[in-house]
């Protein structure tokens, strides 16, 4: 509420998703008359792309303060890539208010660490330090010693004993303001529920409404109107005007006025600024996007993926990422010159290290994306699982980040069940607005990187095998190209309609092609589909789907290394799907695929079998 009301009294104005103005008020007394309620613009938690002004999407408690280190690396890298001498056109810090919630919560001790050890001085939390949550008082469960837990990560930490102490509060600001080299975490101890008689420094305050006559009393306290709701007194939108309205309007005046000037000094920088603002991309980005010849051993996913990367970053100034310690496993360093890592000294590098901290990891990518900088994340996809909540705020924020989740099967073999993914896809697939994209070869690689690319509002998860997949002869099988379409049929048998549909994702797809000879030496006439993408296909048009799965053909086949839930969407009632029922195990990758039934001959059995043939 205190944001509805910020946003309210600052008439901040509404825009699109292109940030054009619509002429009317972000957050009306109307939206806030309506809190919590269909189509209001006071909804339940901030909600970046339902409400303009809202910077992130916070409510999953420790998520905001998590982003706001992503948001603080990007500051820093933006200043270091754009800011030259007299132009600070990156100067701006980042503030952040959280609660014991936020402070609890690992993702937020994640963050936290990693933005000591990156000494990001731009970044300042503001901790209500109420003692309370939703169970009662903070004794009940947290009891450890906040200030010494960030000492310790190396932040400056202030205190500030009384909300109410404005003084202190600028106090505290302005020690932050001068602090180099750490971030700053500001310690304000409040109550809450404060000026409540009967609710104050309770739990009841935190989520229960105060009830009539204690809004009442609570009015009183204040020296309030006690019978007026919703009351904006004469006065207060002025005294707005006149102060961060004011404040506001000269600044964004004068940043316009140095971006003018900055651009005709700088003109092919500030070109890269507006296109990185549109979320556009620069002329010629795709130009080193390379293409593999065919070749029966292959390349692995992650390897052709570490070549894409590479090839993009090169061309897009303001592309960069890392992994949560897993760079040269997933091969998502940059290693061009002048690429360079992002550290306390080099905030320019475009490599970033996470540390083993995938949750934290992705909430940063998040913070990076809603700076504008095309971010991507990497760990192996079995660890998805650690980043899961921030990846579904980047499906609901409609942000364009990149997830780059390598060792997407039971290609790393010997690591065994706790390493080998099953239901990842699965539920990766059902979160709403997220691309999954789990290509078959390595143009399907290159195919797949460049339909994320251009994406602008959806974030995108790319599963890449570790193992060798053989790259296929693309005069022989249709174009990669066909990822863009979500599923696309890479070969037929000769003479009309198929008898049998074959479906496959990643690895998986080498295999219907075997099995699809095979089938074609013994006169069955199969079809091989691969379908990189649910959600992609999904979009096409219903004559598209009808083409590549056409409702006449109800033999079919789905084959992938994962679970095999859902796949009957695809295969029908009177399908089979080849996938996994149980997790994986420990051995070499040649035995798993014999054990869990991934070999052609499976493939070959299950389609005579359906067909009746032998
Ligand atoms: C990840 C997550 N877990 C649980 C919740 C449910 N929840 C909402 S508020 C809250 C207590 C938060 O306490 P605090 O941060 O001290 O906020 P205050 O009571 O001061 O408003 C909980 C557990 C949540 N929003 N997010």
């Amino acid at each position: 509420m205190l944001l509805w009301s910020v946003l309210h009294l600052t008439g901040t104005r509404a825009v699109n998703a292109e940030y054009e103005r619509l002429g009317k008020p972000s957050v009306s007394l109307d939206d806030i008359r309506h809190f919590r309620q269909l189509d209001s613009k006071a909804p339940g938690h901030p909600e970046y792309h339902w409400v303009s002004g809202v910077e992130t999407t916070t409510g999953p408690l420790g998520q905001g303060i998590a982003t706001s280190v992503g948001m603080a690396i990007a500051r820093k890298w933006l200043a270091d890539h754009y800011n030259r001498p007299s132009f600070d056109l990156f100067d701006y810090d980042i503030y952040a208010v959280c609660g014991d919630g936020c402070l609890m919560e690992g993702v937020g001790s994640e963050a936290a660490s990693l933005a000591g050890h990156l000494g990001l001085d731009d970044l300042c939390w503001i901790y209500d330090n109420n003692h309370i949550t939703i169970e009662g008082n903070t004794r009940i469960a947290f009891t450890e010693d906040v200030a010494v837990r960030f000492l310790a990560y190396r932040w400056n930490v202030l205190r500030v004993g009384d909300a109410n102490d404005l003084l202190k509060i600028e106090d505290a600001l302005a020690i932050f303001r001068k602090t180099t080299g750490r971030p700053t975490l500001i310690i304000l101890d409040s109550h809450i529920g404060y000026g409540s008689p009967h609710k104050i420094d309770t739990a009841a305050a935190h989520g229960e409404p105060l009830g009539e006559e204690e809004v009442r009393l609570t009015k009183r306290a204040y020296g309030w109107p006690e019978d007026s709701k919703f009351l904006v007194p004469d006065g207060v939108r002025e005294h707005f005007d006149a102060g961060i309205g004011a404040r506001g309007a000269e600044a964004r005046s004068r940043w316009e006025a140095l971006f003018a000037a900055y651009r005709a000094q700088f003109p092919a920088l500030a070109t890269e600024i507006d296109e990185m603002q549109r979320r556009e991309l620069p002329v010629g980005w795709e130009r080193d996007l390379p293409s593999f010849s065919p070749d029966p051993k292959g390349v692995a996913g992650r390897d052709a993926s570490g070549e894409v990367l590479n090839a993009l970053a090169k061309n897009i100034p303001w592309f960069l990422g890392g992994s949560a310690d897993l760079g040269p496993s997933n091969k998502t360093t940059l290693k061009f010159a002048g690429a360079g890592d992002f550290e306390a000294a080099s905030p320019g590098g475009r490599n970033l290290h996470f540390g083993v901290r995938e949750h934290a990891m992705a909430a940063i990518v998040n913070g990076l994306s809603l700076s504008k900088l095309r971010a991507y994340g990497a760990t192996f996809f079995i660890f998805s699982d650690y980043a899961r909540p921030a990846i579904r705020l980047s499906a609901l924020m409609e942000l364009p980040t990149i997830f780059v989740f390598t060792h997407d099967a039971m290609g790393d073999g010997e690591d065994g069940p706790t390493h080998q993914p099953v239901e990842q896809l699965i539920s990766l697939r059902a979160i709403p607005g997220l691309v999954v994209l789990r290509p078959g070869d390595a143009n399907e690689v290159v195919e797949a990187y460049r339909y994320i690319l251009q994406l602008r509002h959806q974030p995108a998860v790319i599963a890449l095998s570790r193992q060798a997949l053989p790259t296929f002869d693309r005069r022989k099988y249709a174009s990669a190209a066909g990822v863009a379409q979500g599923a696309y049929v890479m070969a037929d048998a000769p003479g009309g309609l198929p008898e049998i549909i074959l479906i496959a994702s990643g690895s998986e797809v080498s295999l219907i092609v075997d099995a699809h000879e095979v089938l074609a030496s013994r006169g069955i006439r199969s079809r091989i589909v691969s379908m990189p993408s649910w959600d992609i296909f999904e979009h096409q048009p219903q004559s598209y789907r009808e083409e590549v799965l056409p409702a006449g053909v109800t033999a079919r086949i789905a084959v992938e290394q994962g679970s095999a839930l859902g796949w009957e969407r695809y295969v029908g009632a009177g399908g089979r799907v080849i996938g996994m029922k149980a997790f994986g195990a420990s051995a070499p990758l040649k035995e798993l695929q014999r054990k869990f039934g991934f070999e052609p001959e499976r493939v070959v059995a299950a389609a005579t079998e359906l067909l009746g043939r032998k």
